[in-house]
């Protein structure tokens, strides 16, 4: 497994006491989703070349807090620090382009990112989204076939580079998800809603992704957005299988990604994919930050 570990020096400045110390560092001030908490301090602090106080940690700490002096070091609990992002919204709303920036973000922060998509990531979740998304397959797929490819190559793509990502303290983020399975199957062809939904529930033992942002944008501007962008599984200027579906559609998945934000607002957070992409990539940032504070607080 590849090794994650740094070793951070944890300014504490104002923080300094004489002793006793129970100081929550600010997530901006060091990795966001680090949740470092100073608990006890009984030694004098070291100071720095500028006179901070600080604390120069041992390796693997992520997600740690230190507990208590042990061989001249101090002594972590370790506790979750990974998180799995969700992106989803139609055709062209900018989940690509808001993960791509969200990467390169969460990166400046030291953070161990993984990015990853739906369908796909896996051997089989590429062979997957060829069959399902090229426009040179000549086999038709019934709508109940369709769902159950989609399934299979997520249930793969969890057991085999999700959970363990999670596992090794990474922040996953994965381009679609669950809910487009719902929207799309569910709504778009017509398969149930509450159907596709406990089947997800069923095949993936409730495995659920922490946040959820779900782009919205009308069908008409999103299609017309992805007309620009070459795609591999259809030719220049042409759209892929699902793309090709008419407008009512679309619509309908529209819909039905609004529902699913309105019954789960805790997961949910509804991003206006006509603000500029500066603006969306802002937007999701803070939220991250906030929600993963509470998420730490609530662990801790
Ligand atoms: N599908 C399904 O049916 N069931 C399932 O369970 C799953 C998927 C998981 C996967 O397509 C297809 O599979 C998808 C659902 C179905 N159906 N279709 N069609 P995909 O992964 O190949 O593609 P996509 O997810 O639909 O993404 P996309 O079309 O590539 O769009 P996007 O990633 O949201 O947009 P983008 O590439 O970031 O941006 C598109 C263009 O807009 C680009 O030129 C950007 O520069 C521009 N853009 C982005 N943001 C902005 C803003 N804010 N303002 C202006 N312009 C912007």
């Amino acid at each position: 497994m590849e090794d994650n570990s740094i070793e951070p020096t944890i300014n504490l400045n104002s923080a300094v006491g004489d002793g006793n110390l129970t100081q929550s560092l600010e997530p901006e001030s060091f990795a966001m989703g680090w949740s470092f908490t100073i608990w006890e301090c009984p030694t004098p602090l070291q100071s720095d070349s500028n006179s901070r106080s600080c604390i120069n940690l041992p390796s693997r700490t992520a997600g740690s807090r230190i507990k208590e002096p042990c061989d001249g070091l101090y002594k972590m609990q370790q506790k979750k620090s990974s998180i799995f992002i969700t992106v989803e919204g139609g055709e062209g709303a900018g989940k690509t382009t808001l993960i791509d920036g969200l990467k390169v973000k969460l990166i400046d922060l030291s953070l161990d990112v993984l990015v990853t998509r739906e369908p796909g990531g896996t051997a089989l979740g590429n062979q997957v989204r060829k069959w399902l998304l090229s426009t040179e397959m000549s086999f038709s797929i019934d709508p109940q076939a369709e769902l159950l490819l989609f399934l299979a190559a997520r249930l793969q793509h969890v057991e085999e580079v999700i959970k363990p990502a999670l596992a090794a303290g990474k922040i996953v983020i994965c381009d679609r998800f669950n809910d487009s399975t719902i929207a799309y199957q569910g709504a778009g062809r017509g398969l149930g809603v509450d159907y596709v939904k406990n089947l997800c529930h069923i095949v993936l033992n409730g495995f659920t992704p922490d946040i959820t942002f779900y782009v919205d944008i009308d069908p008409e501007v999103g299609l017309l957005r992805r007309r620009g962008v070459d795609k591999e599984e259809a030719k220049p200027g042409e759209v892929d299988r699902i793309e090709a579906e008419k407008m009512a559609f679309h619509q309908a998945i529209r819909e039905c990604f609004l529902r699913l934000v309105k019954m789960e607002t805790n997961r949910f957070f509804l991003i206006d994919g006509l603000k500029s992409k500066e603006a969306i990539l802002e937007e999701v940032f803070q939220h991250i930050i906030e929600k993963t504070q509470t998420i730490g607080n609530h662990l801790c």
